[in-house]
């Protein structure tokens, strides 16, 4: 059976999401932060030696990265279902997103939480991550003010794979400036795989 090791409060929680929209079996195996330093528990080195999460096991392979696992699973067993098919525009569309997730999107948002926690004042790197940050939600805002979903009116695992970041900064600072994301992702959040993920991450926290 399919494994994912998750970590609590963490990118897993899209990848239980997509499990649950695939209908596929699984098992969660669930690992917790360490309390002071939130980084994960050294025995997720014994199964990669990154040590972070989340991780798949499935028929053999040890899969890591999330936009990878995202892929992998899809193209086994939602290439039906969650992604357009592969010799059309839309497929490009949805490569370029599942790319975003971790690429362009990725960065201000890690600047941003590290400078938060770091507390340090800085020379440009604030004022560069803030700037970073509104211009990947005002492109994330455009790409979903005329659709219902990130690539036209098809739901697919790139819409999973990139709410992650979307869900983060809509429960911590709200995306009141972006109104067109915010009705995306509350959307996405009431969706039932969605709503299932979310038990699932309480459940493990
Ligand atoms: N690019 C990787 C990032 C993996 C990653 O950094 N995961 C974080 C959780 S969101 C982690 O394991 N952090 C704990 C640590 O670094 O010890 C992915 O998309 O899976």
């Amino acid at each position: 059976m399919i494994k994912l090791h998750h970590l609590n409060a963490s990118r897993s929680k899209r990848i239980i999401w997509l499990l649950e929209e695939l209908g596929v079996e699984y098992e969660i195996i669930a690992y917790k932060r360490d309390a002071v330093t939130n980084l994960a528990p050294p025995e997720l080195k014994a199964i990669h030696p990154l040590g972070k999460s989340p991780v798949l096991e499935d028929d053999g392979h040890v899969i890591v990265e999330s936009g990878a696992i995202t892929e992998y699973l899809t193209e086994k067993f939602g290439a039906d279902t969650l992604m357009p098919a592969k010799d059309t525009a839309d497929y490009i569309q949805y490569k370029q997103w599942m790319h975003f997730a971790e690429g362009s999107a990725m960065l201000p948002a890690l600047l941003l939480m590290f400078l938060r926690v770091d507390g340090c004042k800085t020379n440009m790197l604030q004022g560069y991550a803030e700037g970073e940050m509104h211009n990947i939600l005002s492109h994330l805002n455009n790409s979903v003010s005329d659709s219902e979903f990130l690539v036209g009116q098809s739901f697919t695992a790139a819409d999973i794979l990139n709410s992650f970041l979307i869900e983060n900064i809509h429960k911590k600072s709200g995306l009141d400036h972006y109104p067109a994301l915010k009705g995306y992702i509350e959307k996405l959040m009431a969706m039932p795989g969605s709503k299932k993920a979310q038990a699932l991450e309480e459940k493990y926290l």
